[in-house]
């Protein structure tokens, strides 16, 4: 049953975007005019935080309205992973898809497929259609791990039967006579930095390895059109009745290989330069919607999974080239970390004649998409539904300027902080208070830090020892949050994140 009076929403969602990264807030130097032309027309949150500071365990918590830490799989993952939703959960797109939505997703999932049984060369048994999505059209993880090609409803896009695909993560089953970034540096044409030395496509050593499939891999300088076009065509496809469509862009995660048009498009090397061709994917589908009639009834919010990081294991000049610019903006931290760059990102919702445009600064979550869009199109949530997600429909509508009033996120290795009216606490956890290869603070400390966050954005004065009763509090609440429904444990200090088959 179709319900012509609910809005369409389209989510549009980055890989490793900071909050300073875009025009509207505040990047001088990279020229974003499609997302500040959502902006100015909508609402621009100032507190719009993602569950977690790294990819899977961020998106995980958008599509089921869950934290990560409560699924003991929610960690990055590896390209051959298993899917970690259940087939079984009430999704977002599940949960739309009741209300009259047909629902589809482009671009990056890094949620998994299969169940312990994928094989690339048949019809994929768990799809991202069978936790709630019409249609999908995707890069199965990373643009930096194999397997290298697009998924579409379950299939991978132009394979020959005759070549098959293997993938492996494990070294030991590496494929022999393949050649790999570590051992055939001259084969590159973009060189690793750290991890990134395994299969090469396209020229560039990716994690995991991979054999055959040739015609079916992708190129990553014609990806941005690839998902664009897919996305555009979903739209107009279902422009007569309401649709969702998550489109999960791969910018600016590495490897950073901008089309050709976008090569110099910014002083800042590559990783400016694929952020503004994700401005111009922006663009296609806010056109997109104009050319159909349908702007004034759809619904888009703009925002990104995690934090910002410059040298994220590829030798494209990041660091050397990012010059005054500040991805994370005024924020401590980014991708990986305890502190607020890990998770506040830039937050965007537009609605033509229904949300005035403005500025918010109401706390709100990704995490809250489930209940407050269920609150919108007349859905009650069943059962065990979204347990984290919070109705902050007036926030988001900007009807209101309260939305949560706390909220738990985590940085690497599953190391979990409460945010809570002002007030940001880190509890006591041990490991590095720098990672070395990506040079970002990770906010591990052996004392519990507290930081306000409404005169202190920053970060930088700890005044837990002023405070030691609010954070005997909220170390009480924290624990009251997590307490016996933590199924992913925090991991050993120094160690990987799980899935990083490093
Ligand atoms: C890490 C990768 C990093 C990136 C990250 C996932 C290495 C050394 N680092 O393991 O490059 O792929 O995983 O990023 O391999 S995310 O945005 O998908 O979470
Ligand atoms: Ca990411």
């Amino acid at each position: 049953m179709t319900n012509k009076q609910h809005p369409n929403i389209v989510v549009l969602y980055a890989d490793d975007l900071g909050f300073g990264d875009v025009g509207c807030y505040g990047a001088a130097d990279i020229p974003t005019p499609n997302i500040d032309r959502l902006a100015s027309g909508g609402l621009r949150f100032h507190q719009g935080y993602a569950t977690a500071a790294t990819c899977t365990p961020s998106r995980y918590s958008l599509l089921t309205g869950s934290y990560p830490w409560r699924n003991p799989r929610a960690a990055i993952l590896a390209g051959d992973a298993p899917i970690v939703i259940d087939p079984a959960t009430p999704t977002l797109p599940g949960m739309l898809r009741n209300a009259g939505y047909r629902t589809g997703v482009v671009g990056k999932w890094h949620l998994g497929l299969g169940k312990n049984d994928l094989d690339w060369n048949r019809a994929i048994s768990v799809t991202p259609n069978n936790v709630g999505f019409d249609y999908s059209f995707i890069m199965a993880a990373t643009n930096d791990r194999v397997p290298c090609v697009y998924v579409e409803d379950g299939r991978v896009v132009g394979l020959d039967p005759d070549d098959p695909i293997e993938v492996t993560y494990d070294r030991d089953q590496a494929f022999p006579g393949q050649p790999t970034g570590r051992h055939n540096p001259e084969l590159l044409k973009m060189k690793y930095s750290h991890g990134h030395d395994a299969t090469i496509v396209n020229g560039v050593s990716r994690i995991g390895h991979m054999r055959g499939g040739k015609s079916a891999l992708w190129n990553d300088e014609s990806m941005a059109q690839v998902f664009a076009k897919k996305a555009v065509d979903f739209m107009a496809q279902n422009g007569d009745r309401p649709f969702f469509l998550y489109y999960a862009f791969h910018q600016p995660h590495v490897p950073r290989l901008p089309g050709q048009r976008f090569k110099g498009a910014t002083s800042l090397g590559p990783r400016g330069d694929v952020i503004v061709e994700m401005d111009w994917c922006v663009g296609e589908v806010l056109d997109a919607l104009e050319r159909l009639g349908i702007a004034g009834n759809t619904i888009v919010i703009f925002s990104s999974d995690n934090g910002p990081v410059l040298d994220d294991g590829y030798e494209d000049r990041a660091e050397e080239l990012n010059g005054s610019h500040e991805p994370a903006g005024p924020l401590r931290g980014g991708k990986y970390s305890l502190f607020d760059g890990g998770t506040r990102v830039p937050f965007v919702l537009s609605w033509p004649g229904h949300v005035d445009p403005g500025e918010s600064n109401a706390l709100v979550s990704h995490v809250d998409f489930q209940a407050s869009f269920a609150a919108m199109t007349n859905q009650g949530l069943e059962d065990l539904e979204a347990p984290d997600s919070m109705d902050v429909l007036d926030a988001l509508l900007g009807k209101s300027n309260s939305g949560r009033e706390e909220l738990v996120v985590e940085g690497i290795q599953a190391k979990t902080v409460l945010r809570k009216h002002d007030w940001v606490y880190i509890p006591p956890y041990e490991g590095p208070a720098m990672e070395p290869n990506k040079k970002i603070e990770t906010g591990n400390c052996p004392q519990p830090q507290l930081y306000n966050i409404s005169c202190d954005i920053g970060q930088i004065r700890n005044v837990a020892v002023e405070y030691g009763d609010i954070v005997r509090s909220m170390a009480i609440r924290l624990n009251e949050i997590i307490g016996g429904n933590r199924t992913r444990p925090m991991q050993e200090p120094g160690k990987a994140d799980a899935g990083d088959p490093q």
